[in-house]
């Protein structure tokens, strides 16, 4: 969810981009805004753009559809940045910062008992690691800790 100053800053920019304050940013609108920061989209790209925000199709983008498309943005950065937590727990065990390579299960199971927590991490693993190499890849290793 938004706080109270992001959909105030929402409404703000959606101010920036509604030229006439009609409450909606049509086509030219948003080419108009664009080119103010120095982009030249086409014709073809504000179409785009429009319809991927524009749920009622209607056109224009209204402020609601504005916000929920601030707040995809907003989910996609916060989702990645849960992935970078995953990525560095990774790199600790003995993974690769590209996520590739993996961690031995011995050494997840160590480290796991050292932290002293009472998940049954062998029966986890088995789960996991169905193809019984004793390594965890990233993707395993993402399924572990969802
Ligand atoms: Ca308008
Ligand atoms: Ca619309």
């Amino acid at each position: 969810m938004l706080s109270v100053e992001e959909i105030e800053s929402c409404r703000q920019a959606f101010n920036t981009f509604d030229k006439d304050g009609s409450g909606t940013i049509d086509a030219n609108e948003l080419k108009a805004t664009l080119e103010a920061l120095g982009q030249n989209p086409t014709a073809e790209e504000i179409f785009l753009m429009i319809s991927e925000v524009d749920d009622d199709n209607s056109g224009e983008i209204e402020f609601a559809e504005f916000l929920r498309c601030i707040q995809n943005q907003k989910e996609k950065l916060a989702a990645k940045a849960d992935d970078s937590e995953t990525v560095a727990a990774f790199v600790a065990l003995g993974g690769c910062k590209d996520q590739t390579g993996s961690i031995s299960v011995q050494k997840l199971c160590d480290v796991v008992k050292d932290f002293g927590l009472t998940i049954d991490i062998e029966k986890l693993i088995q789960e996991i690691d169905k193809d019984g190499s004793g390594q965890v890849d990233y993707e395993e290793f993402k399924a572990l800790l969802a």
